[in-house]
């Protein structure tokens, strides 16, 4: 099936057995070893070195079946630390190894190791993991397949082909640290990437990238079941297969009626599943991707990446491959048109429960504010810093200690809780003129602590702070329902009598319309900490941090020693009781942990 991709060679795992050992498990579980390090790669012209897992750029496909539990032993060969996150993956009761660097651990220092036990349970079809460190997920990273429970059968026609990934990424030229450390420094956007890519090939219309171009070869009148994830760092994008529809049966690792469209829409950190019926004339098609950007300020990769699809039984083989429909950069409608023709199966096999009476309500702008600057000598608007918020609270990472250890231990001073439920200043987010209140964010670790058991809605407002965006959003630990969304502003007493409560998509990202809002629902029943955060140009950072009543902290069965990453070794909690502060380093005026905790807003 795969042809031409050097670097796919190696797909295949390391899988061993533990039997004995995990006989707790009941079943037996697999494990993975993995090594972070540098390999070089040659693309656009020109070679650099990436971090990779096993020297794989896309990384190792992950597998599982439902209800698994996977160990996976990361070696920290590479040059930076770096930590592993299991996206989508609900984790029950088990954040310690989900990944997200100062939320839930602390990195894997270069030189050490650490195994992650990730357990699947709700989630099936296709998902990701990625490096959570910086900017470091650009190229580790890859698919985690999640097969339905041994024995049980997928709510479709089984695919003649069930496995193929479709890994779209981003390239830059440069290495990718040095991209990310000059806009950390000069406080603007990140420099746009050279080329969109899939399975970690640019395609036929970048220089230097034909002969590697990837090529899927399949048989006439079979049904292929692509596994895509968008791990793209900030495009949302659109993608196609010429004169074939695509069949989407499961987004973010949960199935979906099923839809065929001639076009796709992704988020950065998205995924999907997609019957591909190769019930066309044989020959050769192109598969094509391609950013959806519709702010009129913003630059983005206006580039185009393909990949074939190559028939068996081609005659022509040197003939140029029939280009497909994508919709044009700017198109809003179409993006959202297709994220709306998304729906659960809700069916008597597969049941939701959309959360109806609910107890916790949140409304939370979602905007890209401006920080003064020295001399007005960043690259932001008019010299400034641009810094994300939500509810206008930029959210400061901890850097000694994290806020799972600090939430298990009472450890005072790493976060405050009371994120407020609604905009400390309201103003009309989506209209004309702005308030000057709500350029400056902010800055602060904030969390909302939320009762075990609780039904939460989350709304997410956009904003004309700085300049109106598409936002994706994501949440760590949860997947939730998208019960809505609409343009403007979120009317509290109209919007959700038009709420889809009946088969809502469940989904792990969503994506917030420009100048509009999308509307969440879920059940908080996974004590831990989850963040929830925004999924383009990390650094203006972005989202809030979710906390459990404290009496479920006994529920949070601390691994033993070996399995939890903590920030100095076992011994640093003692320090971190002393040390617990919020210096920043991009930040050297904030020295005094509660001048950035004094807030305008608490419950
Ligand atoms: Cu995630």
């Amino acid at each position: 099936m795969w042809s031409g991709k050097r670097d796919h060679a190696g797909f295949v795992q390391i899988l061993s057995l533990l039997l004995l050992y995990f006989l707790f498990d009941c079943t037996a579980s697999n494990q993975y070893h993995w090594v972070v390090k540098e390999a070089t790669y040659t693309r656009l012209c020109s070679s650099k070195k990436i971090l990779t897992v096993n020297g794989k750029f896309p990384g190792p496909v992950l597998r599982a079946h439902k209800g698994d539990t996977v160990y996976v032993n990361v070696h920290n060969e590479g040059s930076h630390n770096i930590t592993i996150h299991w996206h989508g993956v609900r984790q029950p009761r088990n954040p310690w190894s989900d990944g997200p660097e100062y939320i839930t651990q602390c990195p894997i220092q270069f030189g050490d190791n650490f195994t992650q036990k990730v357990i699947f349970s709700d989630e099936e079809g296709t998902i990701w993991w990625h490096a959570h460190s910086d900017w470091s997920r650009a190229t580790v990273h890859g698919a985690i397949i999640v097969y339905p429970k041994r024995g049980a059968s997928y709510p479709f026609p089984k695919p003649d082909h069930e496995e193929v990934p479709i890994i779209l990424g981003q390239w830059w030229k440069s290495d990718v640290m040095a991209v990310f450390e000059e806009f950390v420094r000069n406080g603007g956007d990140p420099n746009v990437s050279d080329a969109h890519t899939i399975n970690g090939q640019p395609g036929d219309l970048y220089p230097c990238s034909s002969p590697d171009t990837f090529t899927l070869v399949v048989d006439q009148n079979k049904a292929y079941l692509l596994r895509i994830v968008n791990a793209a760092m900030n495009s949302i994008l659109f993608f196609s297969v010429a004169q074939h529809n695509l069949t989407v049966v499961g987004v973010d690792g949960s199935y979906t009626k099923p839809v065929a469209r001639d076009y796709v829409t992704i988020s950065p950190g998205q995924t999907m599943d997609a019957l591909l019926l190769t019930n066309q004339q044989v020959g050769q098609y192109y598969m094509a991707a391609r950013a959806y950007s519709s702010s009129t300020v913003i630059t983005f990769d206006n580039t185009t990446t393909t990949a074939i699809l190559r028939y068996n039984g081609n005659s022509a083989p040197f003939s140029t491959p029939v280009f497909p429909y994508l919709p044009y950069y700017n198109d809003t409608n179409s993006a959202f048109n297709f994220f709306d023709s998304l729906r659960s199966l809700a069916n008597k096999d597969q049941p939701i429960d959309v959360p109806l009476n609910i107890t916790r309500r949140i409304l939370t702008t979602i905007s890209v504010n401006t920080l003064p600057c020295p001399n007005n000598s960043c690259a932001g608007p008019n010299g400034t810093r641009l810094s994300a918020s939500m509810n206008n609270i930029s959210f400061v990472t901890p850097r000694t200690v994290d806020i799972l250890e600090a939430y298990h231990y009472h450890i005072h001073g790493v976060y405050k809780k009371g994120f407020p439920n609604s905009p400390p200043p309201v103003f009309n987010f989506t209209g004309e003129t702005l308030p000057f209140l709500v350029q400056i964010p902010n800055r602060a670790t904030k969390v909302k602590v939320i009762k075990y058991g609780a039904n939460v809605e989350i709304v997410f407002q956009g904003t004309i702070v700085t300049a109106p965006i598409d936002h994706p959003m994501h949440l760590h630990g949860y997947s939730f329902f998208i019960v809505g969304r609409g343009p403007g502003n979120f009317d509290e007493n109209e919007d959700p009598l038009n709420y889809n409560l009946v088969d809502p998509p469940l989904r792990n990202t969503a994506t917030v319309p420009i100048s509009g809002w999308t509307a969440i629902r879920f059940k908080a029943d996974n004590p831990g900490v989850e963040r929830g955060r925004r999924w383009r140009r990390q650094r203006w950072i972005n989202g809030f941090a979710v906390l459990f009543e404290t009496r479920l902290r006994s529920w949070l069965r601390r691994p033993v020693r070996g399995g939890r990453r903590s920030c100095d070794g076992f011994m640093i909690m003692q320090e971190a009781r002393l040390a617990a502060n919020f210096q920043d380093p991009e930040d050297p005026d904030v020295r005094d942990p509660k001048s950035i905790l004094s807030l305008p807003h608490e419950e």
